[in-house]
């Protein structure tokens, strides 16, 4: 009983996740009839090149993108950054060699901002906030 109510809570959370995600409903959640088992979940670590980022220099934003170990090549990544309470932009990342998403950023205000990696792939969508520095 418990397990199902936390299985109930997990696709909960998908389902509001992928309703809250800016992306313009092409969210493909079609089934794929090969009987392939349940999507499996994505291993999603954000790095800034360098790190923390200097204010006024360009970054590197990175993310890279796994599933069981193996590098996911073909997802659809944005980038949504703020800080505090500053207007949120996103941002097309490009890439996807080695699992690495990649874009470069200069940032003129130093301090903490969030970033929410929106990944998209053919069997789900998952967007991890996390933050990062930027200092002067
Ligand atoms: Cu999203």
């Amino acid at each position: 009983m418990k397990r199902i109510a936390w299985i109930a809570a997990l696709l909960t959370a998908a389902a509001l996740a992928t309703a809250g995600c800016g992306t313009d409903g092409g969210t493909d959640h079609a089934q794929h009839g090969t009987g392939t088992t349940k999507p499996q979940k994505l291993n999603i670590e954000f790095t800034t090149t360098p790190s923390p980022a200097k204010a006024g220099a360009e970054a590197e934003l990175v993310a890279t993108i796994a599933r069981a170990g193996e590098p996911v090549t073909d997802a659809k990544v944005e980038f949504e950054i703020w800080q505090g309470e500053g207007a949120h932009e996103t941002l097309n990342v490009k890439g996807g060699n080695d699992g690495r998403y990649a874009l470069k950023k200069t940032f003129t205000t130093p301090g903490t901002y969030q970033v929410t990696i929106h990944t998209t792939t053919k069997e789900l969508h998952q967007m991890p906030t996390v933050s990062f520095e930027v200092v002067q």
